[in-house]
């Protein structure tokens, strides 16, 4: 469905139909989105919230309404709570910096569960150097369903937050994040859901969920590189301090003393990426002029239809058998290296991922190196699905 909203799906890759299936890693572009970029750069370019003329106002408005839009989008109580950052990566950086300062000592720990992106591994890793904070994590069975007694068992009086991401990149599981949260909370832990496989599919309400933060990217929700979110709760934002120091965070800066903007300003030192706030918002707009439920919807029937097909395939092997899953499928064929698997279909112009998924300790727990990945949007149709099942059919045939 509305393919011709995407200009680049009409072109061909080694003479053959394009096929675009890693839309995990990033989505591509409507056209909406694409004129929200160059109809910013035309006609109202200027630096925001310093300038007393025209352009300046202009293009602060449109940054500070796209604010406003991604508030609504996730239903946050108040535009104060956005933060906008580089990405998702950016943003959980941002966290372990900033609550690590704030709230975290040696000895003190934090949750975080098996399937997590490298981005929800590596800053509290860093922070672990740093402060001496102990790491906990919360075991999965076979199909990918996280352990929730097991995860019950792993607080203690010192866990002071649990970061776990909504939908896993890899298995495409759901997890239960409002009972995850829940069970956080009555712990005395804050939460922090990672939304950058959850945002782009189906509806996320910050305030039912629970979560005291939420990170995700605009790029993979059709929305431009380089912008992407932080969502706090503001009790805890006021509580931590700056993550970067510069021009925008600054009330008063003298040699001897600098006051902090408030929020949440505080958080967005330098020049901010207005451009792709604005484009973020044109994507938040197209996303909601199609509807959630219809893309979810859609991408959920395109899921089953691609499982039922692809486990007619001998030897194919699907990670990820989770009762809620989204639109992700990672797989192998055994006897055939992913790697070559991802070649091969690339040159009938198929595009999926392959190798760890930025999961090495979730590819450790599957006993296996490395994945193809298949993930889907709201643009994919089933005969894109009989392509790619065929495609691999004739590759496993050819070994
Ligand atoms: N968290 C999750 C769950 C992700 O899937 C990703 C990116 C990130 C964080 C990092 O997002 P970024 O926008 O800051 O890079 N995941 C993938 C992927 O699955 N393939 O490429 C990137």
């Amino acid at each position: 469905m509305h393919r011709s909203d995407f200009p680049i799906l009409a072109r061909e890759v080694y003479g053959k139909p394009l096929v675009y299936l890693d839309n995990a890693a990033t989505t591509q572009k409507p056209r909406a989105v694409v004129d929200a970029i160059a109809a910013e750069y035309y006609n109202t370019n200027a630096n925001v919230h310093r300038g007393v003329h025209f352009l300046s106002q202009q293009a602060t408005e449109l940054h500070e309404a796209a604010r406003e839009r991604v508030r609504r989008f996730i239903h946050a109580a108040e535009t104060a709570e956005i933060v906008f950052t580089r990405g998702t990566t950016e943003s959980l950086n941002l966290v372990a910096y900033s609550y690590g300062e704030a709230f975290l000592k040696s000895g003190d720990e934090v949750i975080l569960s098996v399937m997590e992106h490298h981005s929800n591994i590596v800053p509290w890793q860093m922070l672990r150097e740093r402060k001496g904070i102990v790491l906990r994590v919360i075991p999965m069975d076979d199909d990918g369903n996280l352990d929730l007694e097991a995860y019950e068992r792993l607080f203690s009086p010192r866990t002071r937050l649990v970061c776990v991401a909504h939908v896993s990149n890899v298995l495409g599981t759901v997890n239960p994040i409002a009972r995850l949260c829940a069970i956080a909370h009555s712990h005395g832990a804050h939460f922090l859901a990672d939304g950058a496989q959850s945002v782009p599919h189906f509806a996320v309400d910050v305030q039912a969920l629970g979560v005291d933060f939420l990170t995700f990217s605009g790029h993979k929700m059709y929305g431009p590189t380089g912008i992407g979110v932080l969502y706090g709760r503001r009790e805890l934002l006021e509580k931590m301090p700056p993550y970067q120091g510069g021009g925008e965070m600054i009330k008063r800066v003298s040699f001897e003393k600098t006051t902090y903007e408030d929020l949440p300003y505080k958080f967005e030192a330098g020049t901010p990426d207005y451009v792709g706030s604005n484009a973020l918002a044109a994507a938040i707009d197209y996303i909601e002029g199609i509807r959630r439920d219809v893309i979810s919807a859609h991408e959920r029937e395109l899921l089953h239809y691609a499982t039922e097909q692809m486990l007619q395939i001998p030897g194919l092997h699907i990670y990820g058998r989770a009762a809620e899953k989204d639109a992700v499928i990672s797989f192998n064929i055994e006897g055939i290296h992913h790697l070559d698997l991802g070649t091969l279909l690339d040159r009938l112009g198929i595009a999926i991922r392959t190798g760890h998924h930025c999961a090495q300790p979730l590819m450790d727990r599957c006993g296996t190196e490395g994945m193809a990945r298949a993930s889907f949007a709201l643009y994919n149709t089933r005969e894109e699905v009989d392509t790619f099942v065929e495609a691999l059919q004739r590759v496993r045939r050819m070994f």
